[in-house]
């Protein structure tokens, strides 16, 4: 089976961004799943990614329902080490690295980690980042830890930095689901800047402009969710705007 942490690496050296769509199994339920699903199917982002901070419904029937329906990678997006299913294509294996709470940067790895290893599941160990998104958050409250301040894009260097040198190979910058502004476009430039490894920026993105300038400050991939709990047919909007994004610069680029 092709690797989802190679076909990133590919992406990233050809410049081609990348959507992934999170889905939540508490939010997306009922008619909103199937309308979710309805979208999907037609326009399909580069990954699914299924999780979230605080979630009591099962990610194995919607991993199995997206699997039967959607010919796409499924990402685990894990808030805790009950969301694991084997089901699923990879995991990003999260460490809130932001953080100084033990439980969430090794201590619910140690409780699923022999599972996760006996499974087939593609485990990509992925430094996680919190950044204040303007409000408190489901991820900072449940994972009592404090956000790194908007205007401290220092911090968020040294942070990603670190967790690379610890051998994790995604950094993902997060301003938590629903949150009122998305990570400042400073601070992907300056922790972009400073990373060898591939970007991901996620929080508060609810427009496709909002999208671009992730893309413009150098986010390989952006997770988008909590807009398409409102809006799922949405997804077809930014699906078709991040595979022009990537056509026009190729087009662009000079010879
Ligand atoms: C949250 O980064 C993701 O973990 C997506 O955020 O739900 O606000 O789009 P939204």
């Amino acid at each position: 089976m092709k690797s989802i942490y190679k076909t990133i690496l590919l992406n990233r050296e050809i410049s081609h961004k990348m959507l992934a769509v999170l889905l939540d199994p508490d939010q997306c339920r009922g008619s909103i799943l199937a309308s979710t699903v309805a979208t999907l199917k037609t326009n399909t982002p580069d990954f699914i990614f299924v999780g979230g901070s605080h979630t009591v419904n099962s990610i194995d029937s919607l991993i199995d329902l997206l699997k039967e329906e959607i010919k796409t990678n499924i990402v685990l997006f894990p808030g805790n080490a009950l969301q694991f299913s084997s089901n699923a294509d990879a995991l990003l294996y999260l460490s809130l690295v932001s953080g100084r709470n033990a439980d969430f940067l090794i201590g619910q790895h140690i409780s699923s980690a022999v599972a996760i290893k006996k499974s087939k599941v593609e485990v990509i160990p992925t430094g996680y980042l919190l950044v204040d998104g303007g409000k408190p958050t489901s991820v900072e409250y449940i994972s009592n830890t404090r956000p790194i301040p908007r205007d401290k894009k220092e911090i968020a260097l040294s942070t990603a930095v670190a967790a690379e040198l610890l051998g994790m190979k995604l950094i993902y910058l997060e301003a938590g689901s629903g949150a009122n502004t998305p990570v400042p476009i400073e601070m992907i430039e300056y922790v972009k800047a400073g990373l060898s490894l591939p970007l991901i920026v996620g929080g508060g993105i609810k427009s496709t402009d909002e999208l671009k300038d992730a893309f413009d400050a150098g986010a390989d991939m952006v997770v988008v969710g909590n807009i398409f709990e409102t809006f799922p047919t949405k997804i077809a909007e930014f699906v078709a705007f991040t595979r022009g994004y990537s056509v026009e610069k190729l087009t662009n680029q000079p010879n």
